[in-house]
């Protein structure tokens, strides 16, 4: 099997003849494996190794892996993250595990990591989704503890900053051309996060997947919007026989196509994950017209049950992070269709 340092090896002396490029073909099955979105992948698949390299279960893994980021000051993920444009942090996670069970949560203020009370809705209640202040009273009866509430320092100067003109015209994940620095979060020129989710998913040494996405949703939102992050199927599916995917980016698109069930399903049919993320893509920029796509950003990743791997986006600026072992930890870059 060709892993990747090999491969890094045979092009840098001319033997390699295609590109590595985020998809890769492997005759036997490669577990367990870790996949998540953008630059903060890197730091949560770390901790999802933890778990899956000691043989523990996925869905162990697809929790403390985006915890790590939840709990990051520095980042735009969890309550560090930009405010509606209200001025409140409003997080939206979901969680799936190798049963179909799933736990969801959307527009929770003042949790640290929406993602275990995800996973507490999933195992101790009998629903998928709860919301708002029901789901802020289940967390603290669950005994997370409420937080103050208060913005993160960036967060408070970008909020200041938006506040000067109060234009509602969200923006995801375009990079804007901005150079990403190596495993940092990006920041837009304006001083805003452009990445606000981590969707992750795995396969254990069992084989078994699951899948875990949290979010603090578009930066300067209406209160009370949701996106994809928190809808099962849209921004995480997960199915044991198949493979799992999640998504990123502008959330309304996402849900138009139910995404990430749709990537699942397109592997059902044979496609690998990069060819079901490309298809998925497609789909979207079909629905919505190419000059509308243009300035959206939409990413999806996945991983089927041979631990093959793959990603895709909209345009060009979307990576994420791939995990196989102690020493094989690195981002790829998503191939994207307009440019
Ligand atoms: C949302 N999909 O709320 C999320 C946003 C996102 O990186 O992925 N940002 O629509």
């Amino acid at each position: 099997m060709l892993d990747r340092r090999r491969f890094l090896g045979l092009s840098s002396l001319g033997l390699g003849s295609f590109s590595f490029s985020g998809f890769r073909s492997a005759p036997d099955i490669r577990k367990p494996i870790v996949i998540s979105t953008w630059n903060e992948g890197i730091h949560a698949n770390k901790a999802a190794w933890n778990v899956l390299g000691k043989g523990g279960r996925a869905l162990d893994a697809v929790e403390q892996g985006v915890m790590v980021t939840e709990a990051s000051q520095n980042c735009c993920v969890g309550l560090g993250a930009n405010p509606d444009r209200d001025g409140y942090v409003t997080l939206d996670a979901c969680i799936m595990d190798e049963y179909a069970n799933c736990g969801s949560v959307a527009f929770l203020e003042r949790i640290k990591h929406p993602i275990s009370v995800a996973r507490r809705v999933m195992e101790k209640t009998p629903h998928v989704m709860l919301v708002g202040s029901g789901a802020q009273q289940f967390a603290v009866e669950e005994g997370f503890p409420l937080e103050p509430g208060k913005l993160s320092d960036d967060a408070e100067r970008s909020y200041r900053n938006w506040l000067k003109k109060s234009e509602y015209k969200p923006v995801v994940n375009i990079e804007n051309g901005q150079k990403q620095t190596a495993y940092a979060p990006a920041k837009l020129e304006n001083g805003n996060w452009n990445h606000d989710t981590i969707g992750m998913v795995a396969m254990d040494a069992a084989g078994n997947l699951s899948g875990s996405c949290t979010t603090s949703g578009m930066g300067f939102k209406m209160r009370g919007r949701l996106g994809d992050s928190p809808i099962i199927g849209a921004g995480l599916f997960v199915d044991n026989e198949i493979g799992a995917a999640t998504a990123t980016g502008q959330g309304e698109d996402v849900i138009r196509i139910c995404g990430s069930h749709l990537v699942v399903e397109l592997m059902r049919q044979g496609l690998n994950p990069e060819q079901a993320c490309k298809k998925a893509v497609e789909r979207i920029i079909k629905v919505k017209g190419i000059a509308k796509s243009k300035e959206i950003q939409v990413g999806f990743i996945a991983i089927n049950k041979q631990g093959e791997y793959g990603g895709y986006c909209i345009q060009k600026g979307f990576n994420f992070a791939v995990c196989y072992a102690d020493d094989q930890n690195f981002m790829v870059d998503g191939k994207y269709i307009l440019s």
